[in-house]
């Protein structure tokens, strides 16, 4: 008996995704290496903390392919491509990524709802939220990085930049969770 809840092109769709996690999750490794070699090791600690952040997403698409009855394929992970340049080009690739990441969600979520596959939807409704906080962080990194003199952006600027992305939280501010007692 066929137990299998997902069809065949959300199972594959599913199955890319989870990939795709795995990908950011080198891409943010490789920056993080990057920037510890350069001698940020606050933008690198920012960065690995990342890529854990993006491998606990892949295993969330693994588990809700296997709790809805199919089939995981594991492939290999695309490389993560050239290192960056500066730090200001480390930043504006990651915004490009998440950018990236959130054009894939969206078609998931539009494939889900072309098939009435409700629980799919529901279960990306996760990620349409996570993506919104993926991004505001991406954009806190280019104002960040801005402030700092962008792509001239000095040493001393860039020591401050580093200092302050060591303590900086895991989970961006949202819009959306201002209260007027917590604006
Ligand atoms: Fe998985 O959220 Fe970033 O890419």
């Amino acid at each position: 008996m066929d137990t299998n809840r997902l069809s065949a092109t959300l199972e594959k769709a599913l199955n890319a995704q989870m990939t795709n996690e795995a990908h950011n999750a080198q891409i943010y490794l490789a920056y993080a290496s990057w920037a510890s070699e350069k001698g940020y090791d606050g933008i690198a600690n920012f960065l690995f903390r990342h890529a854990n952040e993006e491998r606990t997403h892949m295993m969330k698409f693994l588990e809700y392919i296997l709790k809805r009855g199919g089939k995981v394929t594991v492939t290999a992970i695309p490389g993560p491509g050239d290192n960056p340049k500066s730090v200001n080009d480390c930043f504006e690739k990651v915004y490009t990524s998440e950018v990236e990441n959130t054009r894939r969600i969206y078609a998931l979520v539009d494939a889900s709802m072309a098939e009435k596959d409700w629980a799919t939807y529901n279960f990306m409704q996760w990620f349409v939220n996570e993506q919104i906080e993926e991004e505001t962080l991406a954009m806190d990194l280019l104002s960040k990085i801005k402030v700092a003199g962008g792509a001239d952006a000095k040493d001393t600027a860039l020591y401050a930049l580093d200092a302050d992305l060591g303590k900086k939280p895991d989970d961006a501010q949202l819009a959306q969770d201002a209260t007027v007692e917590n604006p």
